[in-house]
């Protein structure tokens, strides 16, 4: 799978376009997108250049497998939205209609999602 260095996420993580950040650690970054489709609508990403969840899955090291799912946690926990309940959402490849191709989770809260089924 080729990585594209110059989608957003990208930029974004090169510092060359800014971004609203949320919490970074190590091998994560998490900042909001920025066109809210909830009252919280934060994008989880990998600094390691994957493209899609199967990607990351398949060669990211531990570390950043931990670390990115451990963020995704710490941001829920923040957020204070566990009670209420939140959407993850990772949009992959062509059919997964993903717009921009660097590995992020949608974590969205704040209000009722709706049905599953778009
Ligand atoms: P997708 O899963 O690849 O379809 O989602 C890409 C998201 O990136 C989408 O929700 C956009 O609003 C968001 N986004 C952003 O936060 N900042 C940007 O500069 C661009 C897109 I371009």
């Amino acid at each position: 799978m080729s990585y594209d260095d110059h989608n957003i996420f990208a930029k974004i993580l090169r510092g060359e376009i800014p971004s609203q950040t949320v919490k970074e650690t190590e091998h994560t970054l998490a900042f909001k997108d920025i066109a809210p489709q909830a009252p919280h609508h934060v994008l989880v990403i990998p600094k390691g250049a994957y493209v899609t969840a199967d990607d990351f899955a398949a060669n990211a090291s531990e570390a950043e497998i931990v670390d990115f799912w451990r963020t995704f946690g710490d941001i829920v926990a923040e957020l204070g939205v566990a009670a209420d309940g939140y959407r993850i959402i990772s949009n992959a490849g062509r059919d997964g209609l993903q717009e921009v191709p660097h590995y992020h989770l949608h974590i969205l809260a704040g209000r009722s999602m709706g049905p599953m089924l778009l």
